[in-house]
């Protein structure tokens, strides 16, 4: 599907599928092209090839290699370190990774320690945070302003004055130990797939065998795009399926390059009306089943297998009207949620949702593959409840070839990790192996931070800046609780920009009386910063050992010296201890390079028999003298030499192995032999542990079924009248989706890569038509909460009535006008919570009109704008 008028070459979404197709699928790697033999060539002979870490938060795992010449870094390669075929693929690099020298060593990278200018202990003109000058100083000097002030802030206000949830492992070892930290808990990423991750029964990871998954035929690809946002195997096993004759259809706002290169159908729905959608299908099938003749309901399994369908099986104790049939018949309140019902939501027509729901049941090898996207929606906490119920009644929980999959990460190819190692893919888990540090300001973490049973020393990531700027959060039971937040400490994040309400988060720097940035780039935490301390990139440290997908584990090695002044976080770490009186043993009990070397001799690869483990490599003792660490010899697979040297092993595949995995199958055969981790032992359809976790927050009230709550800011709020359709202040939709350039903020000052994938705002020529808009034109978008300039791209590509901005551009705020001009999605969200405590990011109200003003520079030509020019004059 072509966008009409658009010229190709600025159409981000031709040029990332035409670069797809070109490269067989598998995430941009670009071997067949004439400037890939270019990249993967010897290099000229000098220097060396190295395998070079590639570690945003992708949500996916590339293997980069850098060539090397006289220290300098002069292109990238990817995986050739195998033939690549299906059996075994090379894990290829994307786009991004093959620009992060380019990124890296761009002109925003930190080199020297700095502090602002008007900055003196307890603050100094606060309000010229973000503006004032940069003076460069001593890590010496910085390293004593930033013990100072946190000695100087425990002592007058205690250690819950110091916020520091983005701190990383290493220096929430040295926090811990000076008394610790107020930190957070909520989900970013899954939206409400993570509570109910932890209470339906349905957990994570949960995909099929890549194996199993290509013999799937039927498709929903439900709100996903692994194209732009889980780049490399996910695509490439989805590819194998369309080979093998499978049916795709997307059901997404936007006609994604995932779906243009597999889908044979489109269906438009809005954002955050999934639920709705879903509700209509099941009504369809209730209505339209006969057990006797069509068989659309698996009774069997809905029956044995899950609890909450309908009346006849409930928990204990379930209140008789809180089942789902009787709920979407409307048998309770007179209203049904009939396909009717839902087209009025969703905006698919009635016929097109009674035939998705009929497609869906008939074909027995079907799946529904979905994100965490469609779940970022203000109140759908029982959303991931409807999909369970809609895979269990048609019949696709614990088959072959049949399967509900949420998330790419590591999707679509699940089971046991094949060879185990490090999760160390993203700059968020590179740390010590050491027993952590307990924070006695937050005492208790579950779920990876993302829940939290008492939350004391803790808040929502919702309420991060109200808590700075009003001086309480919310309780585990709903109630206010008092904090004085004076110091914010940065590190492995962008959170001024990629939290709710930037325009907010600016006010809440300016109000603390300490701010420190430690960072790789001047990104918006260290523009609000008074400190900016510049850390190596893993280019610059004795390397890493990471998982790949299942089937894979790899070690990047150092490629570059440190650049400039950058310090590792572990010697920062140690130095802020020696300066806070902590043992720097604490911090450090060992060298990274011992931990790294540890981490390879730990690696362990699955048997043949599909059951054991045996080391990765073989150690000797020459070995252990070459590396300079301390070890065992043990016997493995292969050499440390070939693995260092190849940067990659895969563990070899073939279908009918002992390898293969099918999510539930035993629990499916045998549900009370093989009982799930919830209150009932069943998949929860009544989830009555999700109701209790909302409900006691208090800030909205669910039913434990999945009854459809529309979002505060959804579809419904584009209306100031909804029964007479009246359209309100707000009339259109926007939502924020991952995008193909940057990897949140990673990656987006690299200056090709901008010039690839133009951030612009998405709109249907429906929408732009009346409001006098055109392709190319500057728009300004306004939302309840704040303003954004964008070009704007027209096309067909997005449903009318929906509008698209990306997410994790950097923030440029005129204060004067308080207009960004950035392109940060934040600026038009307003930091609500909701249910659970997850953001819904994808659900908001705008409007939009022709900016009359000069129109917005290229994003080529305003890559590097940033607060710089003082520090390096
Ligand atoms: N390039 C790139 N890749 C990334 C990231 C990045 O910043 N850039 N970030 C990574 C991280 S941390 C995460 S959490 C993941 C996120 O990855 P996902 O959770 O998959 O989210 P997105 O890629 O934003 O959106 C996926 C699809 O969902 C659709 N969608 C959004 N809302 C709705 C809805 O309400 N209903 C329906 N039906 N469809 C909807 C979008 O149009 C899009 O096609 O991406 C990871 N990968
Ligand atoms: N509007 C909107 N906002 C969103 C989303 C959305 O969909 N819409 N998505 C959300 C999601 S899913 C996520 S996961 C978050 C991500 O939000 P963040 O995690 O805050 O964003 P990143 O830009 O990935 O921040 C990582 C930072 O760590 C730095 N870094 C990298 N390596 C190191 C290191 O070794 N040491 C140190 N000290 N720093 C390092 C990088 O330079 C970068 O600045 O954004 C969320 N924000
Ligand atoms: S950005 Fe992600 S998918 Fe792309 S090369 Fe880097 S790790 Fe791989
Ligand atoms: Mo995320």
């Amino acid at each position: 599907m072509n966008a009409p008028g658009m010229p190709r070459a600025r159409n981000p979404i031709e040029l990332w599928a035409a670069a797809v197709r070109q490269a067989g699928g598998v995430g941009f790697g670009l071997k067949k092209e004439p400037r890939a033999r270019q990249l993967l060539g010897s290099g000229g002979g000098k220097g060396k090839w190295i395998a070079a870490d590639c570690w945003p938060d992708c949500g996916s795992k590339g293997f980069n290699k850098a060539y090397v010449e006289d220290g300098v870094v002069v292109r990238m390669g990817t995986d050739d370190t195998i033939e690549d075929s299906w059996n075994k693929p090379q894990l290829r690099a994307c786009a991004r990774g093959q620009s992060l020298r380019l990124w890296l060593l761009g002109a925003d990278r930190l080199k020297y320690p700095m502090k602002r200018k008007h900055w003196e202990p307890g603050g100094g003109k606060k309000e010229l945070r973000g503006k004032d000058e940069w003076v460069r100083i001593s890590w010496d000097e910085a390293l004593d302003i930033l013990a100072g002030e946190l000695k100087r802030i425990k002592q007058s206000y205690g250690n819950e004055a110091i916020l520091a949830p983005w701190v990383g492992a290493i220096a929430a070892r040295a926090l811990g130990a000076y008394g610790g930290f107020t930190d957070q808990w909520g989900a970013h990423s899954t939206g409400t797939w993570l509570p109910a991750h932890l209470h339906t029964g349905f957990g994570y990871p949960h995909w099929n065998d890549r194996f199993d998954m290509v013999e799937t035929k039927l498709f929903l690809l439900w709100g996903t795009n692994p194209v732009w946002s889980q780049a490399g195997l996910p695509a490439y096993t989805y590819m194998q399926a369309k080979r093998n004759g499978a049916r795709f259809i997307a059901i997404d706002p936007f006609y994604n390059p995932t779906y243009e290169m597999l889908t044979d159908e489109w269906m438009p729905i809005r954002p955050g009306t999934d639920h709705a959608l879903i509700l209509g299908m099941i009504h369809t099938l209730l209505v339209e089943d006969d057990p006797a003749a069509n068989k659309l309901i698996d009774w069997d399994f809905l029956n044995r297998c899950t609890v909450g369908f309908d009346a006849e099986h409930l928990p204990e104790g379930a209140d008789p009207r809180d089942n789902l049939k009787d709920y979407v018949l409307g048998l309770n309140d007179g209203q049904p949620r009939d396909a009717e019902w839902a087209a009025q939501i969703c905006g698919a027509p009635p016929e097109r949702i009674r035939w998705l729901a009929r497609l869906l049941a008939k074909e027995e090898h079907a799946a529904i593959c979905t994100s965490g996207g469609v779940a970022r929606i203000d109140n759908a906490d029982t959303l991931p409840q409807a999909f369970i119920a809609l895979t269990a009644m048609t019949g696709h929980f614990g088959k072959p070839h049949s399967q509900l999959g949420v998330h790419h990460h590591f999707g679509t190819n699940g089971g046991p990790q094949l060879v185990q190692g490090q999760n160390s893919r993203s700059y968020a888990n590179s740390h010590l192996r050491a027993p952590p540090i307990p924070n006695p300001v937050c005492d208790d973490m579950m779920a990876g931070g993302f829940q939290h049973t008492s939350r004391k020393g803790c808040i929502n990531i919702n309420e991060i800046n109200t808590a700075v700027l009003n001086g309480h959060y919310t309780g585990v039971d709903g109630e206010k609780v008092p904090i004085d937040l004076r110091m914010i400490y940065h590190a492995h994040g962008s959170r001024v920009n990629q939290l709710p309400n930037t325009v907010e988060g600016i006010r809440a720097h300016r109000k603390v009386e300490f701010v420190v940035t430690q960072n790789m780039f001047m990104n918006a935490d260290a523009i609000y910063s008074d400190l900016v301390l510049p850390v190596t990139s893993r280019w610059e440290r004795d390397g890493n050992v990471c998982i790949g997908y299942r089937e894979q584990l790899l070690w990047h090695s150092k490629v570059m010296e440190p650049y400039f002044e950058c310090r590792d976080d572990l010697w920062i770490g140690v130095e802020l201890a020696k300066r806070l009186g902590i043992d720097p043993a604490i911090v450090e009990p060992w060298s990274w390079k011992q931990e790294i070397f540890n981490q390879v001799a730990d690696a362990r690869v699955m048997n043949e028999d599909g059951k054991t483990f045996e080391p990765l490599v073989t150690i000797t003792k020459d070995d252990l003298a070459a590396f300079d660490v301390e070890g065992v010899p043990q016997q493995g697979r292969i050499t440390v030499e070939e693995f260092r040297e190849k940067g990659i092993y895969h563990i070899p595949r073939e279908p009918g192995d002992n390898h293969g995995f099918v999510y539930l199958k035993e629990f499916r055969e045998d549900p009370d032999a093989n009982p799930l981790a919830t209150r009932s032992g069943k998949l929860e359809i009544h989830c009555q542990a999700i109701a209790d976790l909302v409900n006691r927050l208090g800030w909205s009230q669910i039913r434990p079924i999945p009854a459809y709550v529309p979002p505060m800011e959804g579809y419904e709020a584009t209306f100031s009248d909804w029964e007479q359709r009246i359209k309100g202040d707000y009339p259109l939709q926007v939502y924020n989706i991952h995008m193909p350039r940057r990897a949140h903020n990673f990656f987006d000052n690299a200056t090709v890569m901008r010039e690839l994938f133009p951030h612009e705002y998405i709109m249907n020529p429906i929408d732009a038509a009346p409001r006098g808009i055109a392709n190319g034109d500057t728009v300004l978008i306004r939302s309840p909460w704040g303003k954004v300039l964008r070009t704007v791209w027209v096309t067909p590509h997005i449903m009318p009535g929906v509008t698209i901005l990306g997410q994790g551009s950097r923030v440029d705020l005129d204060e004067e006008t308080g207009i960004d001009r950035g392109g940060c999605a934040n600026v038009l969200k307003g930091s609500k919570p909701t249910g659970g405590g997850h953001i819904g990011w994808n659900s908001l109200i705008v409007e939009v009109e022709k900016w009359t003003g000069a129109p917005l520079r290229s994003d080529v030509e305003t890559a590097h704008v940033i607060p710089l020019k003082d520090a390096y004059a």
